[in-house]
């Protein structure tokens, strides 16, 4: 599995977290994406444009840092199993630098835009960063699966902000591109500098994801004493 994380900039596991697991994040999820009170600082849209208007639907809701509101999250099980891999992936020192949740809500046909999640994220010295994508729901091409280009950055590419806010977005040839289906429980581990992408959700149910992002402790402290803790707002940064 390291071997190939080191050679494609990402992996899939097929099944990672057990039904029990799944169903508490699950509820949890839920819950966030339905209390726009007590998430509002943390919320947005990734597709843009409607950001502040909490009548229009949202396409993309992101909603950072899950467990600053349900600090339960922290103590779950899946949290553990991820660092667990992360470091094996990436090595001992890595720990959780923020968690997030995308959803993506039915018919709402929105990509979220190639990019490098390393484009969202100030240059630190050690560059060492993995996410884990948690499918809540099963995914696939219809409801925004994972798609990954197994070319090995080493550096951030120019990005570009949508214009209507949002994502951002980087243009590259995409021809050997490839879909990461998976079902409930299932994940993908990615590196910071992998380029990847969703299609949007054309289907009747919500595409529910739930984001782990690990770094060195070190980097962690660093990015921290910059102001840097993933909850302002979205923009380029490297
Ligand atoms: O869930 C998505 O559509 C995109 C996820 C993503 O960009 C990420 O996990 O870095």
């Amino acid at each position: 599995m390291k071997d190939l994380f080191l050679k494609n900039g990402y992996i899939k596991i097929d099944q990672l977290f057990d039904t029990k697991e799944v169903k508490e994040l699950q509820n949890i999820y839920t819950k966030l994406l339905e209390d726009k009170e007590r998430t509002a600082h943390l919320r947005s849209d990734l597709a843009g444009g409607n950001n502040n208007n909490s009548k229009t639907t949202e396409r993309i809701t992101q909603i950072m840092r899950p467990s600053s509101v349900e600090p339960i999250l922290l103590q779950h099980d899946s949290y553990k199993k991820a660092l667990q891999h992360a470091q094996e992936l990436l090595g001992n020192d890595m720990e959780l630098d923020f968690d997030m949740l995308i959803n993506k809500a039915p018919h709402t046909n929105t990509p979220t835009p190639w990019h490098q999640d390393a484009a969202y994220w100030i240059d630190l010295p050690d560059k060492r960063a993995v996410s884990c994508w948690i499918a809540l729901d099963n995914v696939y091409k219809e409801n925004g699966c994972m798609w990954f280009l197994s070319v090995k950055n080493q550096q951030v590419l120019e990005h570009h902000n949508l214009p209507s806010g949002g994502a951002l977005y980087c243009n590259t040839d995409t021809t050997n591109a490839i879909p990461i289906p998976l079902n409930i429980g299932g994940c993908t581990f990615h590196d910071g500098f992998t380029l990847h992408y969703s299609k949007g959700n054309s289907t009747d149910s919500q595409r529910r994801a739930l984001i782990l992002n690990f770094r060195p402790k070190k980097m962690i402290a660093l990015e921290r004493a910059q102001g840097m803790d993933h909850t302002g707002t979205r923009k380029k940064r490297s």
